[in-house]
């Protein structure tokens, strides 16, 4: 054997221990070459799973502070109607609110200012009640019947075909659709025949595109963005005229409706029937209690000739008109309007429109008004700030004037009762974010029944991205304050 070996070396011993030791030298460094690449992707890996739990447990961190934002809102309202006042958009602080170890926002598009985001919730009743839109509904005689042909978009076969799949019969509005349109489609599906739970909904109605629902709002931030100005160049495909064409998702609702309560829960008194005495002494208490002895006889007395003493049993076209014949100041008006009403069954009201909150496209589309008219009560709507305690639409008559103010102003509301809660929550880390919408529904209910708003409708919206400017998610991934979050945005819109 040490022969062989011997014999071995003997015969080539430089070649056969440079072979081995080559041979090995290739092995160990395939080895080490093998080891250190399984070493790396071992290290990736571990990288990629730790980011990947990271990221998730920072997605479920902001998950949990879009809820609990909801929450908060929920709370913070449920207080103020808790003293008697309606609930006002600006009750909330909307902008880069600490919860947790994150953040959250409210947004809403901006409307004076397509190229900003809006902070703060979004009152239902500044949009179209789908199912009180044309007033189809024959339950429900007092719902607004609108001219929908003005908003940007529709037509009249559009407009026909809506109202046919909510109206409960199989007649063919003139233009629109009913069930053998929609069964006779590739994929065939019953028409519904019944009320929109959800503008979404719309997507199921003739002709009704992604296009029309969505506008130009392609990732629903309410804000105009560069992809959203650029024409074909980026999706979606857009004008590029500068301006954010909104969709039908921002001019619809289905959750408008007020009880027909005062803010504070109680009933309002008829004014329009008042043709005995004893239904004039209970008006003329409320406004005496409201007003005091002089000026609330004085006022109940000219609503009595109006309505029946005088024989001329004229009918009240809104309570507005309430305001201009009896020559209440504002200030009077304010004090009275939350307690009365038009008629008896006007208890339930679906679908007014708030003056306040209302877009152009939407306020055109009143009875009787036009846009001019529209961009006169845009132009024309009293400052409110904390505290202001202007809440009536007495306003409305300076800017149309009585004739055409007290006819449209039975279409329109002071105040918003359902809420559109846009929450977008971001972890502490920076890394992850929940984009929640939901709506609450803040009715007053009878006195001495408090209950905290019900949430109605939450839709998760993260899928469409981050909706805020990117800087914001570095200034927090660098550890920056809430404070310093909130100046990004300079001043506040809410
Ligand atoms: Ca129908
Ligand atoms: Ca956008
Ligand atoms: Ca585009
Ligand atoms: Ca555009």
């Amino acid at each position: 054997m040490n022969d062989t070996m011997v014999d071995h070396r003997s015969d080539n011993p430089k070649r056969g221990s440079a072979d081995t030791r080559g041979a090995a030298y290739i092995v160990a460094l395939l080895v080490t070459t093998v080891l250190a690449a399984m070493a790396l992707v071992f290290a990736k890996e571990m990288r990629v799973k730790t980011d990947a739990s990271a990221n998730y447990t920072s997605q479920a961190e902001a998950r949990w502070i879009a809820l609990g934002a909801l929450e908060a809102v929920r709370g913070d309202l449920a207080y103020v109607i808790s003293l008697g006042e309606a609930p006002r958009l600006d009750q909330v602080r909307p902008e880069a609110q600490p919860l947790g170890d994150g953040l959250f926002w409210l947004i809403r598009p901006s409307y004076t200012d397509d190229t900003e985001i809006g902070f703060g919730l979004q009152g239902e009743g500044g949009k179209i009640n789908l199912d009180a839109l044309f007033g189809f509904d024959a339950q429900n005689p007092n719902a607004p019947r609108i001219d929908a042909l003005e908003l940007p978009g529709m037509d009249e076969n559009l407009a026909a075909a809506i109202i046919d799949w909510q109206d409960r019969n199989e007649r063919i509005t003139p233009g629109g659709a009913e069930s053998a349109y929609y069964l006779s489609r590739d994929i065939p599906y019953n028409i519904k025949n019944r009320d929109y739970e959800t503008v979404g909904e719309l997507m199921y109605v003739r002709g009704v595109t992604e296009d029309l629902l969505f506008g130009e709002d392609a990732n629903r931030n309410g804000r105009l963005d560069p992809n959203e100005d650029d024409g074909s160049a980026n999706a979606p495909d857009d004008n590029a005229n500068g301006r954010l064409e909104r969709g039908f998702i921002d001019q619809f609702t289905v959750y408008s409706f007020d009880p027909g309560l005062s803010d504070s829960g109680r009933e309002r008194l008829t004014i329009d029937t008042i043709q005995s005495e004893q239904e004039h002494n209970r008006l003329q208490n409320f406004l005496i209690s409201q007003l005091g002895e002089e000026r609330g006889t004085e006022l109940a007395d000219r609503s009595y000739d109006f309505t029946g003493r005088a024989g001329q049993n004229q009918i009240y076209l809104s309570t507005l008109q309430f305001f201009t014949v009896t020559d209440a100041t504002d200030d009077e008006f304010e004090l009275i309007h939350d307690g009365i009403k038009r008629l008896d069954n006007e208890d339930e009201l679906e679908g007014l429109i708030d003056v306040y909150h209302a877009s152009e496209d939407v306020l055109a589309t009143l009875p009787g008004l036009g846009p001019g008219d529209a961009r006169a009560i845009i132009n024309g709507r009293p400052e409110r700030k904390h505290g202001d305690p202007v809440r009536n639409i007495s306003w409305v008559v300076d800017v149309l004037g009585e004739e055409k103010a007290v006819r449209a102003a039975r279409y329109m509301t002071h105040r918003s009762l359902q809420f559109t809660v846009d929450i977008v929550a971001l972890s502490g880390d920076g890394r992850g974010f929940c984009r929640l919408r939901c709506v609450i529904d803040c009715s007053p209910v009878l006195e001495g029944e408090a209950e905290l708003p019900s949430v109605r409708y939450v839709q998760d919206l993260t899928t469409y991205g981050w909706p805020l400017d990117e800087e914001v998610r570095e200034q927090v991934r660098a550890g920056a304050s809430p404070e310093e979050i909130a100046t990004l945005f300079g001043e506040d819109t809410y």
